[in-house]
């Protein structure tokens, strides 16, 4: 529950309980842990019962881990809070509810995975068996820790493999609290283990782990060629990443402008602009800049700023003073390389890393706002003039993770739509998560789809048998 001391500051009423690592059903201390971590998926893997188990009762289980998720949302959505810095409106109303919903939707593909029969030539009786790949080394980010958790864990259970997943060093308090619920749900010791730790000592250790069958990984695309050289390097486990972006939101004159403007700083500014598919490149069509720049600072100007605690706050602080350096870093540059600084540009207060909301216009391609990812509450407003041209500088970039398409016409958003090399395109609106929408990245933003039926691939082998069949059916 909450309670509130003054009147609208929601004060949880939640203890940290859990903070050490969970390793084959237990919580201990944090020691020599990757190794340790990954005997225990390799035996819960090898010797079962998880993978042994009828597929109804593992998908009972993530049913039953995704009802305790909700008895627990106020706790768990405090320590999102408290462990990221993200609005506790958001973690509650947003992170929670998605995390359930992931897993009640893996739940539901755990009896539906299935090989084929293959009509092979010769009188052969083929068929394929779809098997789990088996222990499943996972390496998450702080941006959004228990999603990140939903996204890798989702899928890797429902294919039957056992988990070793890495949390960030930033936020690791949610996923020993969740890994605890997995427990009470019924999950066998050594399934799911969960270790905190640094990345080049923990994750280093567990990319490159011999007894590690598949690595997926999402975080900044410099540390996505470390774990994939790493991989390669050891065992050549497969590869799963999902990196950094510079997603292009593009405006037609013919959009309804608003809400172009309200969804254009929702795309940049939400969860502190810490989003890996932040709309970060802002291109608008030059006869409606003008308009669209003085609404956009409006809007930036209307952001509310503080406690994320709160009630009514937007944006809490960023996560930590090295990611705050780097916004403020970029920041200046774009000063120094002359866009126009509409609103925003200097920290708030002297405590905590707090950002004003920052918008640049006149901003071009070949400036490093416009080129790096900021991962922060700074919008870059770029000016175009016809279809083809914003096509052209839309796609060159080293990413390619998402896009938006504001336009009426249906015409625009198929053609942009199909020339757009991005994972993800959405039309008219932005940052639609739902579980079964697959997301990844073209070019340098990764490889591998997650969510949907697609995430379902990277922990799956297949298997051929193939028999002689010495009586024919006809
Ligand atoms: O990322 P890292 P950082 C981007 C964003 C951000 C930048 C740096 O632009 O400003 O990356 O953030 C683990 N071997 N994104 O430094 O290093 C690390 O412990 C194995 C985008 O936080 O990629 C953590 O668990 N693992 C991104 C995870 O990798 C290693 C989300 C991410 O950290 C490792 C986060 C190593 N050598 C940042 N080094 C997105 N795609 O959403 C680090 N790690």
């Amino acid at each position: 529950g909450t309670s509130s001391a003054a009147e609208d500051i929601i004060t949880p009423s939640v203890q940290v309980s859990y903070t050490q690592l969970l390793i084959d059903g237990n919580f201990v201390d944090a020691a020599s842990d990757i190794n340790r971590a990954v005997k225990a998926a390799r035996k819960a893997f090898d010797e079962g019962p998880w993978p042994k188990m009828t597929a109804y009762e593992r998908s009972r289980i993530m049913l039953r881990f995704a009802d305790l998720v909700e008895k627990h949302s106020e706790e768990l959505a405090a320590l999102e809070t408290w462990d990221n810095g993200k609005t506790y409106q958001q973690s509650k109303t947003a992170e929670i509810p998605m995390l359930a919903r992931l897993f009640r939707y893996y739940a539901g593909w755990v009896d539906k995975i299935h090989g084929l029969t293959v009509p092979a030539d010769g009188n052969y009786h083929v068929q394929t068996l779809h098997e789990p790949i088996g222990v499943a080394g996972q390496i998450i980010p702080w941006n959004f820790p228990l999603l990140m958790f939903a996204w890798k864990v989702g899928p890797a259970l429902a294919c039957g493999n056992t988990i070793v997943l890495k949390t960030a060093e930033q936020t690791p308090l949610t996923a020993f609290y969740v890994g605890k619920l997995f427990l009470e749900a019924g999950l066998p010791p050594g399934v799911l283990n969960i270790v905190s730790g640094f990345g080049p000592t923990a994750g280093a250790s567990l990319a490159s782990h011999m007894d590690v069958d598949k690595l997926a990984f999402t975080g900044s695309t410099d540390t996505g060629k470390v774990v994939l050289g790493l991989a390669a390097n050891s065992n050549l486990k497969p590869v799963t990443l999902e990196l950094g972006g510079k997603s292009p939101f593009i405006v037609f004159e013919d959009a309804d402008i608003n809400k172009a403007v309200e969804l254009a700083h929702f795309a940049l500014f939400f969860n502190q602009g810490q989003c890996c598919c932040a709309g970060s490149r802002t291109y608008v069509h030059e006869k409606v800049y003008d308009e669209f720049v003085e609404k956009a600072k409006a809007r930036a100007l209307k952001r509310v700023v503080g406690d994320p605690f709160k009630k009514g706050i937007e944006q809490g602080p960023q996560i930590d003073s090295k990611q705050f350096e780097k916004v403020m870093r970029y920041i200046r540059s774009g000063v120094e390389s002359n866009a126009t600084l509409e609103c925003g540009g200097d920290q708030i207060g002297n405590k905590g890393y707090f950002i004003q909301p920052t918008v640049f216009s006149n901003v071009k391609d070949d400036m490093l706002i416009a080129q790096d990812e900021i991962f922060g509450p700074v919008q870059s407003i770029l000016k175009f003039r016809d279809v083809d041209e914003v096509i052209r500088r839309a796609n060159e970039t080293r990413y390619g993770l998402a896009a938006g398409v504001f336009t009426k016409s249906l015409d625009t958003a198929n053609r942009v739509s199909r020339a757009l090399k991005a994972g993800t395109v959405w039309v008219n609106c932005f940052d639609v998560f739902d579980a079964a929408i697959p997301f990844g990245g073209y070019k340098m933003s990764g490889n591998g789809r997650e969510k949907g039926i697609y995430s379902l691939n990277n922990y799956l082998q297949v298997k051929a048998v193939v028999t002689p069949l010495n009586n024919p059916a006809w």
